[in-house]
């Protein structure tokens, strides 16, 4: 089975809500919210992997100590085996934009159920709920 290695990031803001980001028309899993994030290219670290995703899709500027590990997600698609580490990241510099036309959200850990996921980011959601 091939793997695909994909790296995900929960930007935490001071209200302690989590940023979700609507997959938009054209791409895999249109219109279900994730956490942002994307592929690996080959040779990077997935924390490089992570920064670069971020701004390229959102603007912003991450330093790499601010980011902290959180859990990690593995789910089997029938063509390809997803492994995703989620980190978490309460500091960044600039403002989040959606660069990629995406809609973006701000959600309380307790209503992320409240929107349709991949099956690899719903079993994050309780990790999330026990950090915040
Ligand atoms: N994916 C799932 N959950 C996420 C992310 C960032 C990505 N939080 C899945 C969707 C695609 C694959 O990983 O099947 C690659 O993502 P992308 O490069 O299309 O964003
Ligand atoms: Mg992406």
């Amino acid at each position: 089975m091939n793997l695909l290695l994909v790296v995900a990031c929960a930007l935490i803001d001071v209200d302690g809500r989590v940023l979700i980001a609507r997959r938009p028309e054209g791409k895999a899993l249109a219109g279900l919210w994730e956490f942002p994030g994307g592929k690996l290219e080959p040779g990077e670290r997935p924390e490089d992997s992570l920064i670069r995703e971020l701004n390229e899709e959102l603007g912003i500027d991450i330093n790499p100590a601010c980011l902290a590990p959180l859990t990690f997600a593995s789910y089997a698609y029938e063509d390809f085996h997803l492994l995703m580490p989620l980190y978490v990241c309460r500091r960044w510099s600039g403002t989040v934009e959606a660069r990629e036309g995406q809609a973006l959200k701000w959600v309380r850990p307790a209503r992320l159920r409240d929107y349709p996921m991949p099956p690899a980011d719903e079993p994050l959601i309780p990790h999330l709920i026990d950090l915040l």
